[in-house]
């Protein structure tokens, strides 16, 4: 079924770029992934200094900190390796694929070239079983990144790896750095990703990935018809029940019952750079005892703020100072809407935490996109938009189908962009559901704060309007970072054309 359901996707997106071309009549010709403009903008970069590594895509065994899976990961960790870089430098990754599928790894947040965003059909032939792929561009921005494959919901497996580009003017006002990676585990227990959407897709109310029976996660929509969170207030603070029930949920590839631990001495100060790798949670983060101050979002800088915890949606980043406590504490990463948790443990001092996963805060402030406002000179300059595109964000749960416009990808219309224009896209959520929304090779500013984001979360039926200047030509995929909803046809192209 769900090797069926990916052939017929990936047909479908080879016709897609036939549908582009087409589409672009009346003299508007689609720029190409491999077109001069986008090689004159990454020439236009300025290189300095080359970084390489190497991924190797593959079958592996991992074990979660008792859990032993089955999955396929970038070696043999989960997460993969973590990438450092300089802003500025050009990174080399030569990627293998050894896995049984097609595969592809896009660089999730980097402004790069086109031809290196590693979209099957859209950016690059997908890299078959056994093959290779070069991926070789400039890397403009510093702040905290991550990589993944672009196709089918391979994100739900052990494929990804946090990309760190360093600031090399970074006043670097902490003591050390803990790169920490959430994630919703189902692979390997019995059930695939590719299940999970066989399961959707069916209708059969087996969203529930842990193997059980009765919710399922289908959150009421089988009643709204739209996703919805039902009527037990099942989305937490974010509103984001999510529609997938995982058996597990981790911090840097471990389960609560032998977590990640992480130490440093009393009073140390500590920036966390923190990653959202999940594909259908939105996580409550919070270190028992401790303020949390936000310093980055999605890689770019913010008047440094404060709270108790904080809201991430998938595919968002986050990066955070914390003035350590003496002792040892869970540093806890709760899931909207959802029973479980995912833990690390920060340790100072010997014995035992001082307080339990029950002690998960629910009350004190939340921190979310609504906290921030942005380091002045980070912003996109104040300018009238020539170009405006609406975005209505829907789709139903059973049939299981999501839909930007009302349409499902590969039909959405592409967003048709000119180079040096300032674009707008107004985005409504029309649903109940929560979809973080995610753009490739771009940056935009969240419109009121300003705030500088490349995947920003919609709650049911919010409206933003994110504006963002074309200037990085090609053809690029915008959509909802729920691997789920995006594989059922929540994408869309941001497409220039001449
Ligand atoms: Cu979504």
């Amino acid at each position: 079924m769900s090797a069926t359901r990916r052939s017929v996707l990936t047909g479908g997106l080879g016709l897609l770029g036939l549908g582009a071309l087409s589409a672009c009549g009346g003299g508007a010709r689609p720029v190409g992934p491999r077109s001069a403009a986008v090689a004159s903008t990454e020439a236009a970069r300025h290189a300095r200094g080359l970084v390489t590594a190497s991924l190797r895509a593959a079958p592996a065994t991992v074990d979660l900190g008792g859990v032993v899976v089955d999955t396929w990961a970038f070696g043999d960790t989960v997460p993969g390796p973590t990438l450092r870089v300089d802003g500025g430098q050009v990174l080399r990754v030569d990627v293998r694929n050894d896995l049984p599928a097609d595969t592809s790894v896009h660089w999730h947040g980097i402004r790069l070239r086109n031809d290196m965003d590693g979209v099957p059909m859209m950016t690059q032939d997908a890299i078959r079983p056994g093959g290779a792929f070069r991926y070789e561009f400039t890397v403009p921005d510093p702040g905290t990144y991550f990589f993944h494959p672009h196709v089918g919901v391979q994100l739900d497996r052990g494929l990804y790896g946090v990309l760190v580009v360093e600031d090399p003017h970074e006043p670097g006002r902490y003591d050390d750095e803990w790169v920490l990676v959430l994630d919703d585990w189902v692979d390997g227990t019995g059930r695939t990703p590719d299940d999970v959407l066989a399961g959707l897709t069916a209708g059969s109310g087996t969203a529930d990935a842990s193997g059980g029976h009765g919710m399922g996660g289908m959150m009421g929509g089988s009643t709204s018809g739209m996703g919805g969170m039902g009527s037990g207030g099942m989305g937490g603070m974010s509103g984001g029940g999510g529609d997938v029930v995982y058996p597990h949920y981790l911090v840097n590839g471990r389960v609560p019952d032998d977590p990640d631990v992480l130490r440093a001495r009393p009073g140390d100060r500590i920036r966390l750079r923190v990653v959202n790798a999940a594909s259908d949670t939105v996580f409550r983060l919070s270190l028992a005892g401790h303020r949390l101050t936000v310093t980055h979002s999605d890689g770019w800088p913010v008047e440094p703020v404060e709270g108790d915890m904080l809201l991430l949606a998938m595919g968002e980043r986050y990066d955070l100072l914390v003035t350590l406590g003496d002792g040892a504490f869970p540093l806890t990463a709760t899931p909207e809407g959802k029973d479980g948790q995912a833990l690390a443990l920060v340790r100072t001092a010997g014995g035992t935490p001082r307080t339990t996963a029950a002690a998960t805060a629910t009350s004190g402030s939340v921190l979310s996109l609504e906290s921030l406002r942005p380091l002045a000179g980070t912003t996109i300059a104040a300018r009238e938009s020539d170009r405006t595109h609406d975005l209505a964000l829907s789709g139903s749960m059973n049939p299981y189908r999501w839909t930007i416009n009302g349409r499902s990808f590969p039909d959405t219309d592409p967003l048709e962009v000119r180079s040096s224009e300032r674009v707008s896209l107004a985005v409504s959520n029309m649903s109940m559901m929560v979809h973080p929304f995610h753009l490739h090779g771009h940056t935009f500013s969240v419109r009121g704060s300003g705030v500088r984001k490349d995947t920003v979360l919609l709650r049911p039926m919010q409206r933003l309007v994110l504006d963002l200047d074309a200037d990085n030509p090609g053809q690029w995929a915008a959509h909802c970072h729920n691997a789920y909803h995006a594989e059922t046809g929540m994408m869309t192209t941001l497409g220039y054309v001449t």
